[in-house]
Order: C-alpha cells, then sequence, then structure tokens
C-alpha cells in the first residue's frame, strides 16, 4: 500500500484510498477542471475538499503541497517512474492526466500542440480575464463608482468569446472534431461566466452562437455533470 506521509496534505486530509490519485480542491471553475478530467478519464481518485470558508488552502499542510494556495492541486502515488508525483496548476494537471490515461490530448504530432495551444489560452486568457468580470460585475468590484475597469474587462471577456466562437463555428469542439482537455478547461469558464457570475447579458452572450452550442454538449456529458459536483461540498 502506498505511504503518503511524506505529504503533510495526508495529515489534514487523511486517505482512505492512498493507492489512488489524490484529489485536493473544490468545485470552482478552475477546481472542476481536474475532476472533469478524473471522471472523463476513468483514473481512480479520491477527492479531498479543501474548504474556502476554513482558509484550508492558506494552512500549512496545503501550502506545502502548493504554495501558491491555489486549487486544484493532486499527488499521483503512482508518478512517473512509479515515484509519487505532487502536482498543482490546473493546465498541467490537465496535461498529466491526460498523458497517464492516453485521453483527450494526442501523444503526438500537430493535433497535440494544437491542443496545448488552446489550453494555454484559456489558462492565459479566459481564466484570468472571465474572473476580473465576476470581481468587477458580481462581487466587491461591483460597488466601485468608477465602471471603467469593469468595462476593460468586458471588452476583453468579448474579445476572447468572439475568438472562441470563431473557432468553433467550424469545429465540434475548441481543438478541432475531437473533445478534448482544451474543452475541459474553457467550458467551466463560460458556464461560470453565464451562471454564477450572472454576466449574460453584459457579456452579450448571444452574440456567440457557437460557444453556446458547444456548451451545451460540454454541460450534458454525465462524467461533466459528475465532475462540476466534486469534491462535494459538505
Ligand atoms: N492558475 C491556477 C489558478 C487556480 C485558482 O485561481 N484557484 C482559485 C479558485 S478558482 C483559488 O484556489 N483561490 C483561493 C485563493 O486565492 O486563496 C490554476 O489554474 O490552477
Amino acid at each position: 500500500m502506498t505511504d503518503l506521509s511524506a505529504f503533510p496534505v495526508s495529515r489534514k486530509w487523511p486517505s482512505r484510498f492512498p493507492d489512488r490519485i489524490q484529489l485536493y480542491s473544490l468545485p470552482t471553475p478552475n477546481g472542476v477542471k481536474a475532476s472533469i478530467m478524473l471522471e472523463e478519464s476513468g483514473l481512480a481518485y479520491e477527492p479531498h475538499l479543501v474548504s474556502f470558508d476554513g482558509r484550508d488552502q492558506l494552512s500549512p499542510e496545503f501550502l506545502a503541497l502548493n504554495p501558491n494556495n491555489k486549487i486544484p492541486a493532486m499527488i499521483d502515488p503512482n508518478g512517473p517512474d512509479g515515484e509519487p508525483l505532487p502536482l498543482f496548476e490546473s493546465g498541467a494537471i490537465l496535461i498529466y492526466l491526460a498523458d497517464k490515461s492516453g485521453r483527450y490530448l494526442p501523444a503526438r504530432g500537430a493535433a497535440r500542440y494544437a491542443t496545448i495551444q488552446w489550453l494555454m489560452f484559456q489558462m492565459g486568457g479566459v481564466g484570468p480575464m472571465f474572473g476580473q468580470v465576476g470581481f468587477f460585475h458580481k462581487f466587491a468590484g461591483k460597488d466601485y463608482e468608477d465602471k471603467r475597469p469593469r468595462d476593460r474587462y468586458v471588452a476583453e471577456t468579448r474579445r476572447l468569446l468572439a475568438v472562441l466562437n470563431g473557432q468553433l463555428a467550424s469545429r465540434r469542439w475548441i481543438a478541432g472534431d475531437d473533445y478534448s482537455i482544451a474543452d475541459i478547461a474553457t467550458f467551466p469558464w463560460v458556464r461560470n461566466l453565464i451562471g454564477f457570475y450572472g454576466a449574460a447579458e453584459i457579456v452579450g452572450i448571444t452574440d456567440f452562437p457557437h460557444v453556446l452550442r458547444a456548451l451545451e454538449a460540454f454541460v450534458a456529458r454525465p462524467a461533466v455533470i459528475r465532475g462540476l459536483d466534486m469534491p462535494k461540498r459538505e
């Protein structure tokens, strides 16, 4: 049986199944990328809830796994060369799980790099910019009198949505006709923008019908439905 005692997280979140991938997360748009990928790929995993209400992400045990105090993070007890692999950053986690399972990222060739390219587009653009719309439209920033920051992020979000819409006009999924980790990274953010952030109107979401069509297909997938609710909130 795998021994996870070298990882301080295993003291705060004891494992019942130490041979499985250990996921430390919360169902936010970044967190569900990892849980959806785990559900889609069928890899065995054990979810652990990192509670922001309890400031778990700032605990020494969690910081020993991710010094950047963000979910998702994971440990694969059976990583490369049979050694345990700790990992944070959702993009790195998606690439790792795709390579491990052989799913949702071509192993080689141009399609591999096209998929990684669109994954990076999400990591560097969609996530950070949509997140700012959330801050200025729904959270503390909504009370700021000066609306220029909000307008700037709404404009940038619309620009990114237009790029995605153009890409999806002639493809089933973002990186091509095959579902990939680029979709798993991106659509939780589009869903969040429209749903939790309540920003559908302000970003004019109906101007992007191909994005909406692919989002609908994404949220109908059984593994996505399961992953969106993992780890379960207590
Ligand atoms: N670039 C990181 C971002 C992760 C991130 O921002 N996670 C948020 C939740 S969606 C978080 O953990 N926030 C907690 C905090 O900032 O204290 C990734 O993609 O993994």
